[in-house]
């Protein structure tokens, strides 16, 4: 059937509805320890809720981008099989706290992230590092490029967007590997936004630079955080490439055994994603696109980004939780 609406993969648009309760609960459990500057207990209600939630689903769901390996996570861990076991067959990345020290820190854009794909289509990446560099959509395919030098690519972007280059702003993880970088994109006249944490925020911003005043996101950050970031951008439109950094034996070993056979690689969006799917992020902490989650005396407030990248559509969905019991 050539319907849009429908895909190989059973991957219905009631699946995308559903994913929103999952990460609701895993963000919910995350903002009540906001602040508290204790990123494992946070991150572990977060994994608890997320888990809870995802085994309710009807899927015969496969974790491949999770919280670890088994032997050091002990729940949703790589190889993880979770949902009630009928169902499509899928692959689920999943994040249940990007940003475990904004959220203890109680900083902006701490995010509770999930998305499901057809079996077999979402790179299965070890937890190693990856550049990355991606832009928003309505740009001609290839103007900028990860193996270009980073000063050409805001010049590139900001000919492309129509404005000067000062009028452009990147987005980079604070962090010292990053100094030759930022010397290079400050050398052009643009903007930074320096962030702490949070890449996939990061990279979502791109996607509306109206709203978040992010127009392209630079940088070394964790892989699996790539192909979390690339699912969203597959559904909104935009491109990404990612390059992992496999810099030692061990860890080009670590990749070969997961199937990637070229360490230097580099992998465009639809690459990091290949196949239909879905992708769903609630606020834990207040954020550019999303505000965290709110306590108020008789409910609780969410806000949620669902996408399909099969029907393109892209929701945001506040809720009011006033059955605050369900999540206790
Ligand atoms: C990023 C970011 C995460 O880790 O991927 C980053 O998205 C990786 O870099 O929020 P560092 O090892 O330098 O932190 C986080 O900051 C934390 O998971
Ligand atoms: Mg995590
Ligand atoms: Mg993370």
């Amino acid at each position: 059937m050539n319907d849009r609406r429908s895909t190989d993969a059973g991957l219905t648009r009631e699946l995308a509805m559903e994913l929103a309760r999952v990460t609701e609960a895993a963000a919910v459990a995350a903002a009540r320890l906001r602040g508290r500057g204790d990123e494992k207990a946070a991150d572990q209600v977060a994994v608890d809720a997320m888990r809870a939630e995802l085994n309710r689903l009807p899927i015969r769901g496969t974790v491949v981008i999770g919280e670890g390996e088994r032997d050091e996570a002990p729940m949703l861990y790589i190889g993880e099989e979770v949902g009630l076991g009928h169902g499509p067959e899928v692959d689920i990345a999943l994040d249940p706290l990007e940003g475990t020290t904004i959220c203890a820190k109680n900083m902006p854009n701490s995010l509770a992230v999930i998305s499901m794909a057809s079996k077999g289509t979402l790179l299965f990446a070890p937890d190693v590092y990856m550049d990355k560099l991606a832009i928003g959509p309505g740009y001609p395919v290839g103007i900028v490029d990860i193996d270009a030098d980073p000063a050409d690519n805001i010049r590139a972007l900001a000919k492309a967007k129509g404005v000067p280059v000062s009028e452009i702003t990147a987005c980079i993880l604070d962090r010292p590997r990053h100094a030759d970088l930022l010397a290079a994109v400050r050398s052009t006249g643009a903007a930074v936004r320096l962030i702490g944490d949070g890449d996939v925020a990061g990279i979502i911003d791109t996607t509306d630079p109206e709203v978040t005043g992010v127009d392209i996101y630079m940088g070394r950050g964790g892989a699996p955080e790539g192909v979390l970031a690339a699912s969203a951008l597959r559904c909104v439109g935009g491109q990404m490439q990612g390059r992992l950094i496999l810099d030692t034996p061990e860890k080009i070993a670590r990749a070969a055994k997961m199937g990637i056979s070229d360490p230097m690689r580099a992998y465009k969006m639809d690459e990091l994603a290949s196949g239909d799917v879905l992708f769903a992020a609630t606020g834990v902490t207040d954020g550019n696109m999303l505000k965290g989650v709110k306590f108020a005396k008789n409910y609780i407030q969410t806000e949620t980004i669902v996408m399909r990248s099969s029907s393109r559509t892209v929701r945001e969905i506040t809720a009011r939780h006033q059955d605050i019991e369900k999540f206790n």
